[in-house]
């Protein structure tokens, strides 16, 4: 039996055991900590720190969109609480990064008892969660020769890093895009490469399609909120997504209490709207862009808009302005007016019947949007996670431009929020050889059937892929099933070993992801290693996290994983350079310094944790374009914002992919004949309580905010639900079990499921947490292949 299991047994003494009992508050956890807590101690601990607290900048690291400073109040070599930002009075010039009930609870997620403890490999069927301890030499020998023999059969192409968000980091990253470093990325580059992924389940539509109008993606920084009017909100809940260090939320309430008005469109009546909401427009999800055409109908036959603007820098608002060579009536204000091939006008009344929305709101919201000044129209990413997200992306921009609050300050261009960043060298990943990718939506579709997949499926930089994918390696991920849509359809893919031949995990807990591993890898959690992380919002900031305890049992680092697997694949020396990982964070900032000499040296970043830069002014994406088009255009091919994009018409396919943003009604969205069958829509939010799955094992959160399905009394009534009641919600693709919340916070027809509960099937393949990702579905949308995890028609019954 190795020490650390011998460790795991030890007794512990009564002084001891009191005062982790004391600080872990809850038996399980509390004994969890002594097997490493006996051997290890804190960093700087040892006997002195026996009764003294020692505080460590350490730091929280999941993708909840913000990245926050924690001190981690150590004593007895345990982690008794933690404290964040505490620097300067909290001001809009200068706010703290401050952070939220999950950073708070970090230690039930480092102390819980289910922490993977040492290397597994399989031994049942894949996906059926069987496993048996295995040595960490056996688990990186038998990685290393797989790899190489896969390598040979199939190209290296045949290797896939999924999806993962899980960790961020200069050297322990898990989210890998070309302009990113990392151990991992740099491991399988130096092993000849690997297919890469473009877009993220984030914002796929929206970073793909916003380059359409405007060339790139610009958006306002928070602090540019303090000087608008007004602010509309579309499908943005910042009091949820943005928590903490983020600070998006923050800025709205400044932005409220200098007296803006605050509009919300949203099915939900959300935190934000309960915030700062002046006024809540519930709207039927999928829709959005029938409201917008309704909103430019008011402004147009009103005679709102700002025909000077759309005329200097706009191409396609009105016939007056289109490209040559396209025949009359495919403007924008065709299409609004009804002169265009639908011969419909976008009424107030027309996009009532659609959007739920009552037509004098409509009005009244369009009056308001054109005669308040400056206006800031915000959209989150909520609309765009849809079947047709595409849409509604670059629906919002032609109103920014009709209303000429471009490149204006307290105005913005529609999209989502930028922020003010800090640029952090990474650890160098050089360069992939393979130059595939797909979009990061549909790697089971390049499992299954990979080597046919072309342009026509989004490959870029090849014209098709030569083999179907024959490893995943899953590091902080749980997008190999949770995550991703359709959960039984991805777990039949994989659980078919013929077509993907390996998996590797290489997480923390047994994930419903981490169940589908071949081999099984426990990582150590940021607490237990050092690294550098950024962040870009109303303030700019690098963070330092320091290792805080020692690693438990056998839990390894990506870095020692990597460098362990290099030297059996005889790339050893290349791959460390003979550096630890402290050299590398080193290196890291030495790099920094050579661009900005006013970064801190490795001693003082170190010590402080944090680094700050605050903005003397907004970030006004545009601003040079409108002032000064002629030497400025803006990076479309007509140096124009094409509200008409000739390279969309160029696809000819107007009726999924129009060339002006327009309605193009949803499968599973409310004008589905489906919808007899599966009467509501059901979205999934990203939910407080959790960082998608993560944290969805921690009884405190799950106590704060627990899981359940927002269901309006409209429709609970209907079917005799009550509040707290457990109800099955279900399509053809799958069921789940959860708590019903009936609250007429949402629309009725709609029900909401927060995304990232663990799916826990019954065998009876009933999901019994709440799992959202069984209802959704497989369909890449039409431009950007993205995910429509928000699209789903279900039906809901007592369960
Ligand atoms: N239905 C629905 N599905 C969605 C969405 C939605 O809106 N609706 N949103 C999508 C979006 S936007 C995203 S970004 C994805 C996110 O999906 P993922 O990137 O898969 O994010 P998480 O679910 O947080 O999974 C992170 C994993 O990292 C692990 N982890 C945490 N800390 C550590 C560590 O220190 N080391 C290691 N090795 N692992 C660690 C966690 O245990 C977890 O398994 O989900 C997508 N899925
Ligand atoms: N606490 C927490 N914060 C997070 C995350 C997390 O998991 N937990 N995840 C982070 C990540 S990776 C991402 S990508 C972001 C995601 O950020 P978003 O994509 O903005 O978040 P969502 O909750 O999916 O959607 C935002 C809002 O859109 C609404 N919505 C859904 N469909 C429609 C529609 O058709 N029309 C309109 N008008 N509104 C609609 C939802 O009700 C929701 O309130 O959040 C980040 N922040
Ligand atoms: S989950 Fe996000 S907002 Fe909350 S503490 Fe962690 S980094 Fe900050
Ligand atoms: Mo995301």
């Amino acid at each position: 039996m190795a020490e650390d299991t011998k460790l795991w047994l030890k007794p512990i003494s009564r002084r001891k055991f009191l005062a982790l009992s004391a600080a872990a508050a809850g038996g399980a956890a509390a004994l969890a900590t002594l097997s490493w807590d006996s051997k290890a101690g804190a960093a700087g601990g040892g006997a002195a720190a026996a009764t003294e607290e020692t505080i460590i900048p350490t730091s929280c690291v999941h993708n909840c969109g913000g990245r926050c400073p924690l001190n981690a109040h150590v004593k007895d070599g345990v982690i008794t609480w933690f404290t964040s930002d505490q620097e300067g009075n909290d001001s809009p010039d200068f706010p703290q990064a401050r952070a939220c009930l999950k950073g708070r609870s970090q230690r039930k997620r480092l102390y819980h008892p289910d922490r993977l403890k040492y290397p597994m490999k399989r031994v049942g069927k894949r996906g059926e969660g069987k496993f048996e301890r295995i040595s960490w030499d056996e688990a990186l020998d038998t990685i290393a020769g797989e790899l190489r023999r896969i390598k040979s059969t199939y190209g290296n192409e045949a290797i896939y890093i999924n999806y993962a968000t899980g960790i961020y980091g200069q050297i322990s990253q898990s989210w890998i895009t070309p302009a990113f470093g990392g151990a991992l990325k740099r491991f399988l580059n130096m092993f000849g490469g690997f297919l890469g992924y473009y877009n993220t389940y984030s914002t796929a539509c929206y970073s793909y399609t916003a380059p359409f109008t405007y060339g790139t993606v610009e958006g306002v920084s928070p602090d540019n909120l303090l000087y608008s009017k007004l602010i509309v909100l579309f499908a943005d809940n910042s009091a949820e997504t943005r928590m903490g260090g983020a600070n998006h939320h923050y800025f709205l309430l400044q932005a409220k209490e200098k007296g803006a008005r605050i509009i919300v469109v949203d099915p939900r009546y959300t935190d934000t709207a309960v915030n700062v909401a002046d006024e809540w427009i519930p709207i039927r999800p999928t829709t959005d862009n029938a409201l917008l055409a309704a909103l430019a109908y008011v402004m147009i036959t009103e005679n709102l808009h700002d025909q000077a603007f759309l005329d200097k820098y706009c191409l396609g608002f009105d016939e007056e302005h289109m490209p040559p060579d396209v025949p009359p009536g495919n403007s924008f204000k065709s299409y609004i007016l009804g002169l265009g091939e639908d011969r419909t006008p976008k009424t107030p009344a027309w996009a009532e019947a659609i959007t739920g929305v009552p037509r004098n709101t409509i009005i009244k919201l369009a009056r308001q949007i054109a005669t308040i000044k400056p206006c800031c129209l915000i959209q989150g990413w909520g609309w765009q996670r849809h079947a047709y997200g595409e849409q509604p992306v670059r629906g919002l921009p032609v109103l920014a431009a009709m209303t000429g609050n471009i490149g204006l300050k307290g105005g913005g261009p529609g999209l989502y929020y930028g922020g003010h960043g800090v640029p952090v060298a990474w650890m160098p990943a050089g360069e992939n050889p393979v130059k595939a990718s797909i979009p990061c939506f549909m790697w089971t579709e390049a499992i299954e059937r990979g080597h046919e997949m072309t342009a026509a499926d989004g490959v870029k930089g090849a014209d098709k892929l030569s083999t179907d994918i024959k490893v995943v390696w899953n590091y902080a991920s749980n997008t190999l099933v949770n995550q991703h849509a359709d959960a039984n359809r991805t777990a039949r893919i994989l659980s078919d070993e013929k077509k993907c031949e390996l998996i590797i995990v290489h997480d923390i807990f047994l994930t419903p992801s981490a169940r589908f591993a071949d081999i099984l890898l426990p990582d150590v959690t940021h607490f237990e290693r050092e690294d550098i992380v950024t962040f870009a919002s109303g303030i700019g900031y690098a963070i330092y996290h320091q290792k805080v305890i020692d690693p438990p049992h056998e839990c390894r680092s990506l870095y020692w994983v990597c460098s362990e697997l290099a030297k059996r694949l005889g790339f050893g020396d290349r791959y460390t350079e003979g550096k630890t990982e402290e050299d590398w964070l080193r290196y890291i900032v030495e790099e920094t310094r050579k661009a900005n000499p006013d970064f801190p040296t490795f001693e003082e970043f170190r010590r402080k944790g944090i680094y700050k830069v605050a903005p003397r002014e907004p970030i006004i994406p545009y601003k040079k374009q409108i002032e000064d088009p002629a030497n400025n255009p803006f990076k479309t091919p007509s140096g124009k914002i094409e509200i008409f994009s000739p390279r969309l018409w160029a696809m000819n396919n107007p009726r999924e992919i129009p060339a002006i943003p327009k309605y193009v009604p949803a499968w599973e969205g409310p004008e589905d004949p489906l919808k007899e069958k599966y009467p509501l829509q059901c979205i999934s939010p990203h939910y407080k309580r959790r960082v998608h799955s993560t944290f969805d094992n921690v009884a405190w959160l799950e106590e704060a905010a627990r899981q359940e399905l927002w269901i309006n009394p409209a429709d609970a009534e209907k079917r005799g639900i009550r509040d707290g009641d457990r109800v099955k919600v279900f399509n053809d693709r799958g069921a789940t079990i959860t708590y019903a919340r009936v609250t007429p916070r949402i629309l009725p027809g709609v029900v909401s499921l927060p995304q990232g509960a663990w799916w826990t099937p019954d065998p009876d393949g009933v999901d019994t947490r709440g799992c959202v990702n069984v209802l959704t579905k497989y369909h890449p949308t039409p431009l950007a292949h993205g995910n429509p995890q928000h699209t789903n028609l279900v039906q809901v019954v007592k369960a």
